[in-house]
Formats: structure tokens, C-alpha cells, sequence
């Protein structure tokens, strides 16, 4: 048992490493790319985890209204591909607090601290 957590514990430090190491240096590395590779040119994406991980999904754009089902609250990371700016909102149905807009074709990102685990729709623009 002490051992299986001590694994465990192990294993955690060394992916918090890697997820550490990729943030600072995503640009020159190529840890991490696939994932964040997995969102196409043209598509707005966002992603449960930090960094381009855990679970991707893309959202409709151009004028349109999305309320996120299963990344409610669990957005961490997004990927403005489109030709239109990406707008997040705390509610559903674009309401509640404005939590920020990303540009289009803008670079892949990890949300601010403050917006972390907030989002429940989106507004994508033409
Ligand atoms: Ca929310």
C-alpha cells in the first residue's frame, strides 16, 4: 500500500514536471504539440487541461452562441484557430461575467488563474 502510493505520488510530481517544463518552453519543445495539434486550422478548441491536455472540444463559431456540456467549469486551455474572435462567458446563453476574448487565429493558450474552471458558453465571432 506505502508503496502504491509512494508510485503514485511519483508519478504526479513527474507529470507536474513535465507539465511545468512544456509551459515554459512550448514554443522550442515538442512536448505536447500532438496535443494541442489535435485542434485544426479553422477550429476553435478548448481543452480540460493545461497545456493542451485532457479533453478537447472543438465549439461551433461564427455568430454563434455555445453552451459547453461536459468542459462547463472545466475549461483550462484554449486554441482560437478561426477566422473570428472566441468571447468566454461564466454563464450559459453568453451571460453572467464577461471572462475575456481571444483573437482569431491566435496562439494556443492556457486561461488566466482567475477564469480557470469558469466557462460554460461561448461566443464565437465572424
Ligand atoms: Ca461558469
Amino acid at each position: 500500500m506505502i508503496k502504491k502510493v509512494a508510485a503514485i505520488a511519483a508519478s504526479t510530481m513527474l507529470a507536474l514536471t513535465v507539465s511545468a517544463g512544456t509551459a515554459s518552453a512550448r514554443s522550442s519543445a515538442p512536448a505536447g504539440i500532438q496535443d494541442w495539434d489535435n485542434c485544426k486550422h479553422g477550429q476553435a478548441c478548448l481543452w480540460q487541461g493545461m497545456n493542451g491536455l485532457g479533453g478537447m472540444e472543438p465549439v461551433p463559431w461564427c455568430n454563434r452562441v455555445y453552451n459547453l456540456s461536459t468542459l462547463s467549469n472545466r475549461v483550462s486551455a484554449l486554441w482560437n484557430r478561426t477566422g473570428g474572435a472566441l468571447d468566454l462567458w461564466d454563464g450559459f446563453d453568453g451571460t453572467g461575467e464577461f471572462l475575456g476574448s481571444y483573437p482569431a487565429y491566435g496562439l494556443p493558450v492556457n486561461v488566466p488563474v482567475w477564469i480557470n474552471d469558469r466557462t460554460s458558453s461561448v461566443v464565437g465571432h465572424c
